[in-house]
């Protein structure tokens, strides 16, 4: 098949923007996943172009505090990526932020380079704030910086985790809820990608979590439901969570992102069955064709 995977120079700023700028910014994204993907010829497509929209405007729209040149520069917000299995959207961001070359997103889930199936400290990729993939471990971390943040150091960092809905069904997420609403911790953004698709299925066929919102404002949290794919409604929804951490509301915030599995690429529309799966060079190419 007449069929060659590039990946452009592009890095975009990190700056308040217009939602047509982040719809491009996110497309370019989502060619990443893709071409990333069908090159490593395994891997998770449906849940990163579903997050797709919210990981753009959260890392591009000047809502998080970061120096790629700069990765462990000390006043940093931290993003803890719980869903580890969503790994090829954040490398595209991280690249397309500065991180490292848009080129290394060729190697994506090759034995021995940076970009695992899964982010891990141990291969030392800038941006990576901590190894993640055993579902419901990432909040639990991302509790802990908060803690030592805002209780211990009593600093002015955010902590940014971002956890699937499947994942919910995982005990430590619950524990970790409500170490978070007891401390009144409102220095951490808890965003919840609400897709209702998992492994196996939808969850509320597999193992229910709903309803959502009331468990987690239950838990003393500050809940916002958005539409995942609507950029106002992303603009407002950080907007929120900043003016909570400023005006130190004493809850943590949680974002409940109703998003698509597999958004931006028809055949892949809200079916889990691409959970897990990466296209092969003629999907690819399909997809390409959709996501211009
Ligand atoms: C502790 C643990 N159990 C099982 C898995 C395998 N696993 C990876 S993703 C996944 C489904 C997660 O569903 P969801 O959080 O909704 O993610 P999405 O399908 O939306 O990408 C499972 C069971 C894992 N990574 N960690």
């Amino acid at each position: 098949m007449d069929f060659k995977v590039e990946f452009s120079d592009l890095t975009f700023e990190n700056k308040r923007r217009e939602p047509e700028e982040y719809h491009q910014i996110a497309l370019e994204i989502r060619r990443d996943i893709i071409k990333s993907l069908v090159l490593a010829k395994s891997g998770h497509s449906g849940g990163p172009l579903g997050i797709s929209d919210l990981m753009t405007v959260l890392f591009f729209g000047g809502y998080m505090n970061y120096q790629p040149q700069n990765p462990s520069y000390e006043q940093r917000d931290r993003f803890v990526l719980s869903s580890g299995h969503m790994a090829p959207v954040l490398y595209s961001i991280l690249a397309r932020a500065g991180y490292f070359s848009p080129h290394e997103l060729t190697s994506l889930r090759k034995f021995g380079t940076r970009l695992q199936g899964h982010p891990g400290l141990d291969v030392h990729l800038p941006g990576i704030e901590t190894s993640s993939g055993s579902l419901g471990q990432g909040v639990s971390i991302a509790v802990g910086m908060a803690i030592s943040d805002r209780v211990i150091d009593k600093n002015d960092r955010a902590v940014f985790t971002l956890s699937g809905d499947g994942e919910l069904q995982e005990g430590i997420c619950w524990e970790s809820a409500m170490s978070a609403g007891s401390l009144g911790l409102d220095n951490l953004c808890w965003i919840v990608d609400n897709n209702d698709c998992q492994i196996d299925g939808r969850v509320k066929n597999v193992m229910s979590i709903y309803p959502i919102k009331d468990k987690f404002e239950s838990f003393n949290f500050d809940v916002i439901e958005i539409d995942a794919h609507n950029y106002i409604e992303l603009v407002e929804a950080f907007d929120k969570f900043e003016k909570n951490k400023k005006s130190k509301i004493g809850k943590p915030t949680c974002i409940i992102a109703k998003s698509i599995m597999g958004k931006g690429v028809s055949f892949m529309h809200d079916d889990y069955k691409w959970h897990g799966n990466p296209p092969n060079l003629e999907q690819a190419k399909k997809a390409l064709e959709e996501l211009i």
